[in-house]
């Protein structure tokens, strides 16, 4: 028994400095998501992209949180409210949603929409902790914040969208190796597990996201959320914030392997960026890991 996959685009890049990452959803459709998972049993459905707004036309700083900087807060805001909705309807229709960035700021309204009937963990693939907060970020973008923006850290609590209803002692990350100094401190006493690149090389791939998934093993499923710079820029060359030191093609591949597609709540692929992509390959690679977690084998 499979539940039936639907795609949502979402093409916001007000959450980080590159342009670009909002082409993101049509690079990862054209790499043959659909194709994909098709071969592999499931009924897919796209429901296209949600309306976000240009960076042309919004003001970076119209609306702002009390203390602190977040850049297009109101328009990041707004479209996050409508991906939530659209998230919560289709899981409450049986359906596993599979979120396309975009940037990683989308996360806040996957995670909340995913979250709000049902009690979920998350399991958090990335080069960075993303724990930043509008008072500790050393750059004002919001792709930088969306763990502790659902997790309800600093002003991201006097918002009206924030916290999600999630336990951060389900939460996990993987692959981390890049941190600012606050997040670090913040993400020690939150309660969240982090499973560095150092942990990879210690244990392995497989062993590492075998603990991150027992972690969140919660009740109603896992949100998986991957930012492809969880990868070797090396592998994944088409993202805005590369980080050397990522994991290898296999290791990912791996990693992917080790999730139980019958616990999978909801997915999202984001930070793919075809400006600065090689042939379209780390689009391509979303893909492949997306049939990987949804139980592709090679025998
Ligand atoms: B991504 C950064 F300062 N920490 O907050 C920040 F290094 O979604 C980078 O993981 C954030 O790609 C990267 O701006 C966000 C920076
Ligand atoms: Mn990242
Ligand atoms: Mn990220
Ligand atoms: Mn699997």
């Amino acid at each position: 028994m499979t539940r039936p996959i639907r795609a949502i685009g979402v093409p916001m890049d007000l959450g980080a400095d590159r342009r670009g990452v909002d082409m993101g959803p049509s690079a990862i459709r054209y790499a043959g998501l659909a194709d994909a998972l098709t071969e592999l049993g499931y009924e897919y459905t796209d429901i296209g992209d949600l309306d976000v707004t240009r960076p042309e036309l919004g003001d970076p700083d119209s609306v702002q949180p009390s203390t602190g900087r977040a850049k297009y807060l109101a328009e990041i805001r707004e479209l996050c409210v409508n991906l939530e909705a659209t998230v919560a309807e289709t899981v409450a229709d049986g359906t596993v949603p599979i979120v396309l960035g975009g940037d990683h700021s989308i996360a806040i309204g996957s995670v909340r929409g995913s979250a709000r009937s049902g009690d979920i963990g998350v399991v958090w693939f990335d080069a960075h902790g993303d724990f930043n907060t509008p008072e500790t970020t050393p750059s004002g973008n919001v792709h930088g914040m969306p763990l502790a923006a659902v997790l309800g850290h600093g002003s991201f609590a006097t918002l009206d969208w924030a916290p999600a209803s999630i336990d951060p002692e389900n939460v996990a990350l993987v692959g981390i190796r890049n941190l600012d100094d606050a997040e670090r401190e913040a993400l020690r006493d939150s309660g969240v597990t982090v499973f560095t690149m150092s942990d990879i090389d210690e244990r392995g791939a497989t062993a590492v996201t075998e603990a991150a998934l027992s972690v969140a093993d919660a009740p109603d499923g896992v949100h998986v959320s991957l930012d492809l710079d969880w990868l070797d820029p090396r592998e994944a060359p088409g993202v805005g914030t590369p980080v050397r030191g990522g994991v290898t093609y296999r290791e990912a591949h791996a990693a992917m392997e080790t999730i139980d597609e019958t616990k999978l709540r909801s997915i999202g692929l984001v930070e793919v960026n075809p400006i600065l992509d090689d042939h379209n390959q780390t689009a391509e690679l979303a893909v492949e890991l997306t049939a990987s977690a949804l139980g592709k084998a090679i025998l």
